[in-house]
């Protein structure tokens, strides 16, 4: 793994390959151009730092949950209700937050914020930095991210868990590469290794299922990005893509999907400490469809929201 000096900062805790350790304390922003913001508007999250009173609504935060669809995020606000026997008064009910701006949704739940991202690199990347601002004008501590996902596995059962150990690119660089101001910038994608190991044995005690640590590959498309024979359009074979996917899955890449590399990137950069859990789906060393029914699909993605739920159970003191 190569070194990203020019992403340190002076005080920043480096372990030998070059990584910022997670760690807990003050939800930081490094940006010192919003000091002279005289209002910031979380555009995306219908919030500004202005309009509402972001401490009071949030400082009590102490977990974010990522997932894609607007939907599955509501359900796990649901779930955490009953998990963390929050009281919902007669006639009243979770509220999405940022629903004026129609994009992500947005729950709170005692100390758990519930967030959609959407699809894909660029999507996440915006509610990201909002909700890292978020946090920092609320003046949270001790805040941990979760990704709760869905993926494509490589020569593993669908409906097994896998929890990222490192995100790639689909080149298999540990990096994301964003350009900025006509530069491509590299931000490194490293994770948390204690969170892994402490959520896998969470997982484990399940035993209908599989759950693994692993590096995860981040695409930026569904179809040709992930090998696909099935896109509207191929320019392969079906033997380049069975010799491509045997690759990397011989180099540890355990699964594929869409967010990880730009997840770890910025929970990196943060210096949060986070990890990602994903179901798959599918075996893409058999097939590119995904064929399961919706109820079996549901039942998958409940998996990594119940790890996910029992720690914050654990870290809570409810176990
Ligand atoms: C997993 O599933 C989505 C594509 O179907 C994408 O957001 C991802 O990472
Ligand atoms: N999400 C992905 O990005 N790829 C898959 O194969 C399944 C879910």
């Amino acid at each position: 793994m190569s070194d990203f000096p020019r992403f340190m900062e002076p005080g920043d805790e480096k372990d030998i390959s070059g990584r910022i350790t997670p760690r807990d304390g003050p939800v930081t922003v490094r940006n010192p151009h919003l000091e002279h913001l005289s209002e910031d508007v979380l555009y995306h999250l219908d919030l500004s730092n202005k309009a509402n009173d972001l401490p009071v609504m949030f400082s009590d935060v102490k977990f974010v949950c990522f997932g894609g669809s607007p939907n599955r995020m509501k359900k796990f606000a649901e779930f955490m209700v009953k998990e963390l026997g929050v009281k919902i008064p007669a006639g009243m009910a979770l509220t999405n937050i940022s629903h004026g701006s129609d994009r992500y949704v947005l729950y709170k739940v005692a100390s758990v914020l519930s967030v959609s991202h959407g699809m894909g690199i660029p999507s996440l990347s915006i509610v990201f930095h909002e909700v890292l601002k978020l946090l920092h004008y609320a003046k949270c501590t001790d805040v941990k991210f979760f990704r709760l996902g869905t993926s494509g596995g490589l020569g593993i059962e669908p409906g097994s868990v896998v929890i990222t150990e490192a995100a790639v690119d689909g080149l298999l660089r540990p990096y994301m590469e964003v350009a900025t101001l006509g530069m491509v910038l590299q931000h490194p994608a490293f994770l948390d290794k204690n969170l892994c190991e402490e959520l896998l044995e969470i997982a484990n005690q399940d035993k209908a299922y599989k759950s693994v640590i692993g590096k995860t590959m981040c695409t930026y498309d569904f179809y040709e990005g992930q090998g696909r024979l099935d896109g509207a359009f191929c320019d392969f074979t079906a033997e380049d893509k069975i010799a491509f996917l045997k690759r990397v899955h011989d180099r540890g890449i355990q699964n594929i999907e869409m967010e990880s590399l730009c997840f770890a990137a910025m929970a990196h950069r943060a210096a949060l400490k986070s990890a990602i859990i994903c179901c798959t789906v599918v075996d893409r060393l058999k097939s590119d469809q995904i064929t399961a029914s919706h109820e079996t699909l549901e039942e998958w993605q409940m998996r990594p929201q119940r790890v996910v739920a029992k720690y914050i159970r654990q870290q809570l003191g409810l176990e």
